[in-house]
């Protein structure tokens, strides 16, 4: 049977992980920001979700050109922002770069330009009529948040830069105690170019203008590189990131509720790896979800429900349906309350 990573292992991975691959240029200033966010609603005894949302990306090179990615849209990262926001949470909404944002999300990232919401009226740029209505309500929401300072928006790019953000700012949540959760709704990568073994500049696909591999530093590289030219072939060859989510829940915030989310393409493993999940972690939630289902049915899986299936009616379900949301939203934030109460075993 699988034996969990010791913590010192997990404490270990995750030093050699912090020491090796240095944090965004932003960081100071973003958790400033945070601080200050956190500090206002701790004041005033307000539930703080940080959800992490959208999909990090692997670089190959330092200067980059070329890196990998995935498919996350960041649809379920910012629609339940805006189920957390309409609920009394103040929000800390963790995003990829250009990835969906609460509210401007209805008006964003689809094949409509948002200037096809506008016309020209004597003069003047106003909405088009039969738009009004949703656009008054949601603009209603969105100032509402921001006016109220509920909303603070955060952006990563890189899986390091995700990792780095969701420290530190999880750490910075520590004195809200139970009144911290965290949904962690970013697709997280789950192979790397470290550091140390990453090329300096755009890897060359023709011989003729390979280079002796440098390193950031202007060093020759003593690795070898984690993605380089072969003959004709791009080799990569990536190494795991170190699994964090142990850390969050022993070191980072011990006191926070915290809900993962899963997913597979495989029907057959989702609920097995959703309880692998809960079982290694020990964590309160684990949100599974399958690739051409997630916008209507998810699995929650917990340790006081055991398994419990969520979905959308099926006359609801469009392409585009993200009712979804509200249900999980409803449903992870009943499962905070019952935590703060007490849980019951
Ligand atoms: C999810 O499963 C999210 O629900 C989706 C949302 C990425 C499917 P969209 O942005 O999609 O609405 O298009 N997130 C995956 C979470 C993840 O990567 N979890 C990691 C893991 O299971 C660590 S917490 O190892």
């Amino acid at each position: 049977m699988e034996q969990p990573p010791t913590s010192s292992g997990f404490e270990a991975a995750e030093s050699y992980y912090f020491t090796e691959n240095p944090p965004p240029k932003n960081l100071k200033s973003n958790m400033v920001l945070a601080r200050e966010f956190i500090n206002r609603h701790a004041d005033s005894d307000r539930r703080v979700v940080l959800v992490t949302s959208g999909g990090t990306t692997v670089p190959l090179e330092e200067q980059t050109v070329r890196y990998i990615d995935n498919f996350s849209a960041g649809t379920r990262g910012a629609t339940s922002a805006e189920y957390f926001l309409e609920n009394g949470y103040a929000v800390i909404f963790l995003h990829r770069q250009f990835s969906l944002l609460p509210y401007s999300r209805h008006y964003s990232h689809n094949t409509r330009s948002f200037l096809d919401y506008m016309k020209e009226e004597n003069g003047r740029v106003v909405v088009e009529e039969q738009h009004q209505e949703e656009m008054v309500r949601v603009l209603g929401q969105y100032n509402a948040a921001k006016n109220e300072n509920k909303l603070l928006i955060l952006s990563f790019v890189t899986i390091t830069e995700y990792l780095w953000m969701l420290r530190e700012a999880a750490m910075l949540m520590r004195p809200l105690g139970p009144n911290a959760m965290f949904y962690l709704a970013a697709a997280v990568s789950d192979f790397f170019v470290p550091k140390d073994r990453m090329v300096e500049h755009k890897i060359q696909s023709s011989e003729e203008f390979a280079q002796t591999h440098m390193n950031g530093k202007g060093e020759v590289q003593s690795k070898t590189p984690a993605a380089r030219t072969e003959g004709k072939s791009l080799i990569i060859d990536l190494e795991p990131v170190p699994k964090f989510l142990k850390q969050l829940v022993d070191g980072w915030a011990p006191d926070g509720m915290i809900v993962s989310f899963k997913l597979e393409t495989d029907p057959a493993i989702l609920v097995k790896k959703a309880k692998h999940a809960l079982n290694k972690y020990a964590h309160h939630l684990v949100i599974g979800n399958l690739l051409l289902t997630r916008k209507w049915e998810v699995v929650f899986v917990s340790k006081m429900d055991g398994e419990q299936w969520i979905r959308v009616p099926s006359r609801r379900r469009t392409r585009s349906a993200t009712g979804i949301e509200s249900l999980i939203g409803k449903a992870a934030s009943q499962k905070d309350s019952v935590e703060e109460d007490g849980p019951s075993d």
